[in-house]
């Protein structure tokens, strides 16, 4: 390490000391900085404002309500400067501003731009002075401008970076769709050979004609000069010319891989040709490297078959929102690969720089797209502004070779009307209309790249004349919103059958869950941690075994917020593999352990439910996700026995003493030993006659813990002799939010038409809580519940009478009285149980009596 450093600080004075010595004077060249701080920002009708610093978003309320605000937000800055050149050109570059912009520079307008997910340069050289001011008016409400309807929040804001850039007269073309206007190709990429080609366009803002060299240094990926190609050009005053410049064979070149990212590098520079002051300059990264997709063999990287292991991801992290430093973007890619992704699907906006240039560097194959969601609205501009938006994305990241796809539509057709419907056709036609121009687009833009579109399970984009793209991605939710967990490769199945010649990649695949809720006898849709788990080890097994599957991403990379979503955590999509804060779910260790074989993966998954609640001499399942060959497992030193995992994956069954005990997991692999360890908590079921609080999740397969007080309510049963359960009733459950509780999945599950709740108890005083919430007018849901919602829809509240233990406590009661719909509500009563038998019964007046949850507890 020490001789290392000394070496490299020694090169570093060389080339200091030769710069100071040997080159000549070099005058303007270009000057990029962020000017993130010290800027005001208010809302639209707000008098006061407040000082923020970017990157910025005003939709923080997206945490806490479900209508954010959407509208105007202002921003303005005072920037001073040292000095105006008056032979330079000056810029801002925004790199995002959320969904459009208006800037101005002292009171005159700079510019304006349509797109919250792509840069956008204005060239301010008339406007800018020493002292300045610089307003930005920002607005998430446009309806002209993608996206309008999603799964996820529209955070409003100016959330990426805003540079200041100058330049000399002669620069690089800085009009081109906020890209750098220098675009590389590699049109010779093979194991013997490598050539790239790059295009310039420069411009000339001089009232004169120039003389001009272009000079491309082409660096190798350990930094070593391979050529120099210099070309002489002139341009008239006024002019923005291409040049272009191939480079020559560069024999045996290091291919690019996600295993091996290896970047070769190009400078180029353009000179005065009279003089040879160098102008302006912008380096970028190359990568060697091929790829097919391919309907049988799927897909290959270099030649070789390489099955596509990827997530989706989403740019918000709480309590930031999308307003995320780089980072975070490169945490995020450093987090994928150690999981052992090759391959993002960058969803459903293109992002920031910094998460591309880590994909070229750490090594992620990429598909980025445009946010077409959901449906097609014929909104004026809206198509144009698409089309915009699509070739911004292309030539910004054009140069990365980390993009093998471009996308510009997800579940297009996801909240069209149904072809039954009189719109349908005009929606439809308007939908494979726009379609058609993008691609024939993305195609002039950019033949190098694949286009991709993502569908949902719907046979509609075949027979529309969507399915247009050259590969089709499929969004599989089988065993989540709809059907059955073999489903999904029946569907994937029957369409590779029908469609045999389209390459197939799932786009999206993904369940939910939510830490304080566990089951043994998992569902589709109760959130459970163990359904999620459940759920991809089906999936991901038929992914990997199926050659003409190119690959995946699974949905998603993180829990990410969506303010209108509700589920079990409102405001959370939590399909995630890791927690919003990046922290893993044990889950993500299934996917390290299937993905990651050069290395040993042993991991105890049961970090998620870390706390047991059962009979004593009960045997609790502890499930560990890995990829060795046998593992074996410990519990406070005393050998469980080894066990051989199949599908990455192995169950022990552990009877846990009382209170907190150590698992240990070992084994090795390839000579290597590895363990895990963690501390696992195990409680007896809670005893009426020891006090005990006894608390029942009524209606629900699930336990739920409350992550407030620890207190576990635990899943529901029907009544036995000496023990506790519902007598009657029917379950129910909700995906509505709950209101006015923290421990909403309590109430989103119930029974209903019960008339009788037995707890046998021993003689005595009791507090009864009885917790209910009417769910009789449900909230409107995300359309990405496809269907999944509320079971029922009942118009009239539900009233009753409540009994317990032979008293009356409520009568003619109503959980929704003052239009309480949706509404937690918990009462307790003290009761005197004299028979051994708490016994709860209601007698329905008007709908059915309901009951959601229950606690008891000896006075
Ligand atoms: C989808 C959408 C994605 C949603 C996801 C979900 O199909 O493309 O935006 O977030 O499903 O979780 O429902
Ligand atoms: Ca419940």
């Amino acid at each position: 390490m020490h001789v290392a450093f000394t070496t490299l600080t020694r090169k570093a004075f060389l080339i200091l000391a030769s710069l100071a010595f040997f080159t000549p004077y070099v005058p303007a060249q270009r000057m990029m900085k962020t000017i993130n701080d010290g800027w005001d920002f208010r809302k639209d009708g707000e008098a006061q404002w407040r000082s923020v610093n970017l990157p910025h978003t005003f939709n923080l309320d997206a945490y806490s309500q479900r209508n954010y605000y959407q509208g105007k937000g202002e921003y303005r800055k005072k920037l001073s400067l040292a000095e105006i050149d008056p032979a330079k050109r000056y810029y801002l570059k925004i790199d995002a501003a959320s969904k459009a912009a208006n800037v101005k520079v002292n009171g005159q307008v700079a510019g304006n731009h349509a797109g919250g997910y792509s840069a956008f340069i204005l060239d301010v050289t008339g406007l800018i002075r020493k002292e300045n001011e610089i307003e930005i008016i920002v607005d998430n409400a446009r309806r002209d401008i993608t996206p309008l309807w999603a799964d996820f929040t529209f955070w409003g804001g100016i959330y990426r970076d805003v540079w200041l850039i100058s330049t000399p007269e002669q620069h690089f073309n800085m009009a081109n769709y906020g890209s750098t206007g220098v675009f590389l190709s590699t049109p010779v990429a093979n194991d013997r050979e490598g050539v790239v080609q790059i295009k310039a366009e420069v411009t000339n803002d001089a009232s004169s004609k120039v003389r001009l060299k272009m000079r491309n240094c082409i660096y190798d990926a350990q930094g070593k000069l391979l050529q120099t190609k210099i070309q002489p050009f002139s341009l008239k005053a006024g002019e923005t010319a291409t040049v272009e410049c191939r480079s020559d064979v560069i024999a045996n070149p290091q291919l690019w891989t996600p295993e091996m990212p290896a970047l070769y590098c190009v400078t180029t520079t353009i000179v005065n040709a009279k003089n040879g002051d160098i102008l302006d300059e912008v380096s970028n990264k190359v990568g060697f490297r091929w790829f097919s997709f391919d309907s049988g063999k799927g897909f290959s990287l270099n030649g070789k078959p390489y099955k596509l292991r990827g997530v989706n991801r989403h740019q918000d992290q709480a309590p930031v929102g999308v307003a995320i430093d780089d980072e975070v973007n490169r945490r995020d890619i450093r987090q994928m690969k150690e999981i052992g992704c090759n391959f993002i699907r960058i969803s459903h906006y293109p992002q920031d720089d910094a998460l591309l240039d880590a994909c070229d560097e750490l090594g992620l194959l990429a598909w980025e797209e445009i946010p077409i969601v959901n449906m097609v609205p014929d909104t004026p501009g809206y198509e144009d502004n698409c089309e915009t938006n699509l070739v911004e994305m292309i030539r910004q990241h054009y140069n990365h070779p980390c993009i093998i796809a471009w996308g510009y539509m997800n579940e297009i057709l996801l909240i069209a009307p149904t072809p039954d419907k009189p719109e349908w056709p005009t929606v439809r036609d308007r939908t494979v209309q726009l379609a058609q121009r993008l691609e024939k687009r993305l195609k002039e833009e950019d033949p190098s790249r694949v286009s991709v579109m993502a569908f949902h399970g719907s046979d509609l984009y075949n027979t529309i004349g969507l399915a247009l793209g050259d590969v089709a991605g499929w969004n599989l939710y089988q065993g989540w919103y709809f059907g059955e967990l073999p489903h999904f490769e029946q569907w994937l199945e029957d369409q590779h059958t029908r469609y045999p010649h389209r390459p197939i990649i799932v786009s999206e695949w993904g369940a939910g869950s939510d830490k304080r809720i566990h089951s043994i006898k998992s569902r589709p849709f109760d959130f459970s941690i163990e359904y999620q788990q459940q759920y991809v080890e089906h999936y991901l097994p038929y992914i990997e075994n199926n050659d003409y599957i190119a690959g995946c991403a699974y949905w998603g990379y993180v829990d990410f917020n969506v303010a209108a979503r509700q589920e079990s955590m409102p405001r959370v999509n939590n399909k995630g593999l890791f927690y919003n804060d990046r922290t893993p779910k044990d889950v993500a260790y299934y996917f390290k352990a299937m993905w990651r074989n050069d290395i040993p993966v042993l991991h105890i998954a049961s970090r998620d439910w870390a706390s047991r609640i059962g009979k004593a001499e009960e045997e609790q399942s502890v499930k560990i996700y890995t990829n060795l060959d046998e593992v074996e497992l410990i519990l406070n030193d005393t050998s469980c026995g080894k066990q051989r995992p199949s599908n990455y994956n192995t169950t022990f069954r552990v009877k846990l003493p009382k209170g907190t005990s150590s698992l240990i997991a070992r084994g090795s692999k390839n000579g290597t030993f590895v363990e895990d360890v963690m501390m696992i908590t195990f409680n007896l079921l809670p005893d009426l006659s020891h006090g005990d609080e006894l608390a029942i999740n009524i209606g629900s397969n699930c336990q739920f813990t409350s992550n407030v007080s620890q207190l576990t309510w635990l899943p529901d049963r029907s009544y036995t002799v000496g023990g506790w359960g519902f007598v009657n009733g029917n379950s129910r459950s909700t995906t509505s939010e709950i209101y006015n509780t923290i421990d909403g999945p309590i109430y989103q599950t119930w029974m209903e038409d019960i008339t009788e709740y037995k707890v046998d108890a021993p003689a005595g005083t009791y507090e009864v809580e009885l917790l209910m919430a009417d769910i009789s007018r449900p909230s409107r849901q995300q359309a990405n519940l496809l269907g999944k919602g509320d079971e029922r829809a009942s118009s009239a509240s539900n009233r009753f009478d409540i009994t317990i233990c032979g008293k009356v406590v409520e009568q003619n009661y109503s959980p929704a009285d003052n239009n309480r719909y949706l509404n937690a509500c918990r009462r307790r009563y003290i009761v005197y149980n004299a028979d051994g038998c708490i016994d709860i019964r209601f007698t329905p007046l008007q709908g059915k009596p309901i009951l959601s949850g229950l606690k008891i507890r000896k006075l």
